[in-house]
C-alpha cells in the first residue's frame, strides 16, 4: 500500500467516525424530542382528564340538586337506594358522593352519599360548653373559638383576642364577627393539624393506610384500627339562620305567624274537622322548639311527621345552628345539652331501629326521660335544609382526579349554592379499592367499572 492510498483509507474513516457521530446525534435528538412530546402528550391527556373530571363535578352536582328538589319527604336525606351514589358515568368521566356511614369510625372502605351539614356543631352558635366536648378540643380552643366570633376584645377565661393574635408573625387581629368558613379555624390561636384533622387527613371519613400506621407515614396516629377525625369533622357555619323570609320560602314560624298559614296547612293536611282539634299556637305562647309545639298539640307522631318538616321556630332565647338528631353523630350529639356523652351512644342506637330516611324528632322521647327531652329540644330539629355534596371524580383513564364539595340550602323554590370549596388534588379521598380499580382502567381504557 502507497502512502496516499493509506491515507485515502484513513480519510474515509474519519469520515465514518463523523457520520456515525451525527447520527448517532440525530438519533439522540429524535429520542430527547419524542421523549419531550410524550411528556407533552401525557401532561394534555392529564389536562383533558382533569377537565373531563371538573365537568364530571359539575353533573354531579345538577344531578344532586334535582334529587334534594324532588325529595318525597323534605328536610330528609336522600336515601341510597333511590339514586346513584358512585361511581356514576359521565362520558369517560366518574364522579362519587364522599358520604358518612352511620358508624363510620371503624370504617376502611368509603361510603358514598348525600351528607346532612346539619349533622355538625354550628361555630356560630354552639357555647364554649358544647364545643369543650368535641373530641380532640382543649378547653383554651373552645374559648378562642368563642372570642374569635364575639364582638368584643375581652378575652374570655382562656380564650384569646386581639391582644394574643397582634404578637404572632405576621400579626393579625380577631375577627369579632361570626365565621363565614370553618377554614377559619386555621387562624385560631392554637389551630394544630392535629387537633383540626385528626386522623382523617384526607377528610373523607374513613381509615385509609397512612391513618392507622402510627408515625411511619403523615398523619401521626394512634395505630387503633378506628378513625379518631379532628374538630373540622364535626362543625358548620351553614345551618344557623333558616331564612323564613326568603322568597318562596316554606317555613312556617311557630312564634311569628301572622298570617295563620300553620291552620292553612292543618286544614290541607288533615281536613278542616281534624285541624279543628289539633290546636294551632294561641295569644302569645313562645316555643322553645317544634318538639315542644308537638307535645302541646295532640297531633299522633304520624301525623306530625307529615308536616314536621315545614315548622321552625324564631326565640331571641335561642341560637339556632340546630343540630339534625337522625344525622349527627355520637360526638356531636355529645355535645347536646340533656343528651351528653351518657346518652349519645343511646340516641344513636335507638336512630338505628327507625326507618330508612326518618325525618321526625319525635322519637326522642322513647329514649329520653321528660326533663332530658326538655333541655335538650331547643338544639335539635329532626329534618336539615343544608346538605352537604361532597364530590370526587377522574377523568378518562381514571386520570385527573378532582375534589370539590358543594353546600345546598333548601327552603326557596329550588336549592341553591351558598358555598364552593375545591379541595387539594393530593389526598386521594375514593380509598384503595377502587384505587387498584382504577389503575386497572388505566392499563385498558376501553374497560368500565
Ligand atoms: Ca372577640
Ligand atoms: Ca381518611
Ligand atoms: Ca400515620
Ligand atoms: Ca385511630
Amino acid at each position: 500500500m502507497n502512502l496516499s492510498s493509506r491515507s485515502k483509507s484513513h480519510q474515509r474513516g474519519s469520515v465514518l467516525i463523523i457520520v456515525l457521530w451525527i447520527s448517532l446525534g440525530l438519533v439522540t435528538i429524535a429520542l430527547l424530542f419524542g421523549h419531550s412530546m410524550m411528556l407533552e402528550f401525557r401532561a394534555a391527556e392529564n389536562r383533558a382528564a382533569g377537565w373531563q373530571a371538573e365537568q364530571a363535578i359539575e353533573a354531579g352536582l345538577r344531578y344532586a340538586t334535582y334529587l334534594i328538589k324532588n325529595l318525597e319527604d323534605p328536610g330528609s336525606i336522600p336515601l341510597l337506594e333511590d339514586y346513584q351514589s358512585g361511581p356514576v358515568a359521565v362520558g369517560e368521566a366518574y364522579f362519587w358522593f364522599i358520604g358518612r356511614a352511620n358508624s363510620y369510625l371503624s370504617n376502611v372502605t368509603p361510603f358514598f352519599g348525600i351528607q346532612d351539614e346539619a349533622a355538625k356543631l354550628n361555630l356560630n352558635t354552639a357555647t364554649v360548653e358544647m364545643l369543650e366536648l368535641l373530641p380532640f378540643m382543649t378547653p383554651q380552643f373552645a374559648a378562642a373559638i368563642v372570642d374569635w366570633r364575639d364582638e368584643d376584645d375581652e378575652p374570655t377565661e382562656n380564650g384569646a383576642e386581639s391582644d394574643t393574635y397582634l404578637q404572632l408573625t405576621p400579626a393579625y387581629e380577631a375577627k369579632n364577627a361570626p365565621f363565614d368558613s370553618i377554614d377559619e379555624l386555621h387562624m385560631i390561636f392554637g389551630a394544630e393539624p392535629e387537633l383540626l384533622y385528626g386522623e382523617d387527613i384526607n377528610r373523607n371519613g374513613i381509615l385509609d393506610l397512612n391513618e392507622n400506621d402510627g408515625d411511619i407515614t403523615y398523619p401521626p396516629d394512634n395505630q387503633d384500627g378506628r378513625l379518631d377525625p379532628g374538630i373540622l369533622e364535626y362543625v358548620t357555619v351553614f345551618t344557623a339562620n333558616p331564612d323564613t323570609e326568603a322568597e318562596g320560602a316554606q317555613s312556617i314560624d311557630l312564634n311569628d305567624d301572622e298570617d295563620d298559614q300553620l291552620e292553612t296547612l292543618l286544614e290541607e293536611t288533615f281536613g278542616a274537622e281534624r285541624a279543628d282539634e289539633v290546636s294551632t299556637p294561641g295569644g302569645n305562647t313562645t316555643y322553645d322548639s317544634v318538639l315542644e309545639y308537638y307535645n302541646a298539640s295532640g297531633m299522633t307522631a304520624e301525623e306530625f311527621a307529615q308536616i314536621e318538616g315545614r315548622l321552625t321556630v324564631s326565640n331571641d332565647e335561642i341560637p339556632g345552628g340546630l343540630i339534625n338528631v337522625n344525622t349527627a353523630s355520637e360526638a356531636v350529639l355529645a355535645c347536646v345539652p340533656g343528651i351528653g356523652l351518657e346518652n349519645a351512644a343511646a340516641v344513636v342506637a335507638q336512630r338505628q331501629s327507625n326507618e330508612p330516611g326518618t325525618a321526625t324528632i319525635t322519637w326522642i322521647s322513647e329514649i329520653l326521660d321528660d326533663d332530658a327531652v326538655n333541655e335538650a329540644s331547643p338544639y335539635l330539629t329532626g329534618t336539615t335544609s343544608h346538605y352537604l355534596i361532597d364530590l370526587a371524580a377522574v377523568g378518562r383513564g381514571g386520570k385527573g382526579y378532582r375534589r370539590t364539595q358543594f353546600v345546598l340550602e333548601t327552603g326557596g323554590e329550588s336549592p341553591r349554592i351558598i358555598a364552593r370549596k375545591n379541595l387539594p388534588r393530593i389526598g386521594w379521598a375514593l380509598g384503595e379499592q377502587t384505587r387498584v380499580q382504577l389503575a386497572e382502567l388505566k392499563q385498558n381504557p376501553l374497560r368500565r367499572f
